[in-house]
């Protein structure tokens, strides 16, 4: 399957890595659109939430809580920072890798700005 994070995950495309276990990886965004942009995936592929199974409610939980771990390790506190997954292209999904963003070190415009 030619998936980018499917390549990350293998390690046949190089990535900053900032977590990792047997389910998930965490890395650097490419394109940081904040100071701090990292993206947390499942090793499993699935496009996207709209893609996810009952069976994967423990591993979208673990990612939830990855997400807010590698936000404390990178200095994002509960003053503000973003986490979020895009359904779709309609929704500005390029990767069809299930991702969560996470976005801060800055003050954030409103999703509905
Ligand atoms: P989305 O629009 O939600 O599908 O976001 C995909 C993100 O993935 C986007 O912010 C850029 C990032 N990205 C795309 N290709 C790569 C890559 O090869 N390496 C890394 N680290 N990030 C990538």
């Amino acid at each position: 399957m030619d998936c980018i994070f499917c390549k990350i995950v293998e390690g046949t495309i190089p990535s900053r890595k900032v977590y990792e276990d047997d389910d998930i990886v965490a890395f650097h965004d490419i394109q940081p659109q904040a100071p701090v942009h990292l993206l947390v995936i499942p090793r499993k592929h699935f496009a996207s939430l709209d893609a996810a199974a009952p069976e994967d409610a423990v591993l979208l939980g673990k990612m939830m809580l990855v997400a807010k771990q590698i936000a404390h390790e990178a200095g994002l506190t509960a003053d503000g920072y973003r986490v979020a997954t895009n359904i779709g292209a309609n929704a500005g999904q390029i990767v069809f890798h299930i991702h969560l963003h996470v976005i801060g070190g800055e003050k954030l415009a409103g999703i509905n700005a």
